[in-house]
C-alpha cells in the first residue's frame, strides 16, 4: 500500500470501522488532565488520523503523531493533513524503535494495519515500548476476510502465480486462526500488557458496485503487478468474487445495479501498560 491518492479515495470500509470502533471504545481510554501525547500507527494517507481520530481526542491533547512504514504516505499525510499539533513521521512498527519515540505516548491507536505485520510479537512489544507507564492502546485489525481467500485463489492460477508467489506474506496472521482472541490475549499478557481485552467481531460491508470493489482492492493491493496488467488482475479478482456468490442483483433485476457483500472478522484490542 503505497499510493496515497488511490487509498484516499477508496477506503470507505476502513473509515467506517475506525469511526464505529472509536464511538464504542474511546470511552475506555484513560485521558490525563494535563494533555496527552497520542500516536496513530499505520496512518496511511493521514485522513483517519486527522478527520476521525482527532475528533475523539480531548481538546487539551499535547500532540498527535501519525506514523507509517511508507515514505510516500507520510509525505502525502504531511502535505494534506498536518496542522497545529498533528504531524506525521516514518516508522516501521516491526523494526527497531527510535529512542526519541520510546515511552513518549500516553495512548497508541492503530486502524487496519497490524494484519499486514508478520512479526506480531515485535510489533506488539514496540507498541508497549512506545507507551509511558499507565498508557493504553486501542488496536483494530483484520481477522478472517474474504479478500485473503481471493488472493490465495489467484495465486494458484497459472496467470497470476508468478506475481502472487509470496501470497501468504500478505494474508492476515489471524485469517486462519481458530481463536484469535485467546492467542492475542496470551501474547499481550506475556509482553506485559494489563487489562487486556480482545474482541473478534463479525462485520458486513456492502459495496454498491463492482467498480467500487475494484477501486478498494486496487487501493490496498500489496502485489507488484505491472500497470498494464492491473485491469486484468481486477477483472479476475471480481470473477472469483462472483464465483464466491458475493454479488447480488438488487431486486433480482439481472440488468440493474449490484451489491457486493463482504462478511469479515474485525479484531478490536484494548490494553494498558
Ligand atoms: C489498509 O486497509 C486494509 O488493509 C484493508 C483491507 C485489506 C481490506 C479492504 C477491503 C477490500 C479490498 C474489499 C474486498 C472485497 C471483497 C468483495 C472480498
Amino acid at each position: 500500500m503505497n499510493n496515497a491518492e488511490l487509498y484516499h479515495k477508496s477506503n470507505t470500509l476502513q473509515k467506517r470501522d475506525a469511526r464505529q470502533c472509536l464511538e464504542e471504545y474511546a470511552k475506555k481510554i484513560k485521558w490525563k488532565s494535563e494533555g496527552d501525547a497520542v500516536i496513530d500507527i499505520g496512518c496511511g494517507d493521514g485522513s483517519v488520523t486527522t478527520n476521525i481520530l482527532k475528533t475523539f481526542l480531548p481538546n487539551n491533547c499535547k500532540e498527535l503523531i501519525g506514523c507509517d512504514i511508507s515514505e510516500k504516505m507520510i509525505q502525502f499525510a504531511n502535505e494534506h493533513h498536518a496542522m497545529d499539533n498533528i504531524s506525521f513521521t516514518r516508522l516501521d512498527i516491526e523494526g527497531e524503535l527510535p529512542d526519541e519515540l520510546r515511552e513518549r505516548f500516553h495512548h497508541a491507536f492503530s486502524f487496519y494495519t497490524l494484519h499486514w505485520v508478520r512479526q506480531q510479537e515485535t510489533a506488539f512489544s514496540n507498541i508497549y515500548d512506545l507507551l509511558v507507564s499507565g498508557g493504553d492502546c486501542l488496536l483494530v485489525f483484520l481477522g478472517h476476510m474474504p479478500v485473503f481467500d481471493v488472493y490465495r485463489l489467484l495465486a494458484r492460477s497459472t496467470r497470476w502465480s508468478f506475481w502472487l508467489k509470496d501470497v501468504d506474506r500478505f494474508v492476515s496472521p489471524y485469517h486462519d486462526c481458530q481463536d484469535p482472541e485467546k492467542d492475542i490475549k496470551r501474547m499481550m499478557t506475556t509482553i506485559g500488557f494489563k487489562n487486556v481485552e480482545v474482541k473478534c467481531v463479525q462485520k458486513l460491508f456492502v459495496y454498491t458496485s463492482v467498480e467500487a470493489v475494484k477501486k478498494a482492492v486496487n487501493a490496498v493491493n500489496p502485489f507488484k503487478i505491472p500497470v498494464e496488467m492491473q485491469e486484468e488482475f481486477l477483472e479476475d479478482y471480481v470473477k472469483i468474487v462472483r464465483d464466491m456468490q458475493l454479488v447480488d442483483h438488487v431486486n433480482n433485476n439481472v440488468d440493474g445495479p449490484v451489491h457486493v457483500r463482504t462478511n469479515y472478522n474485525l479484531i478490536i484490542v484494548y490494553g494498558k501498560k
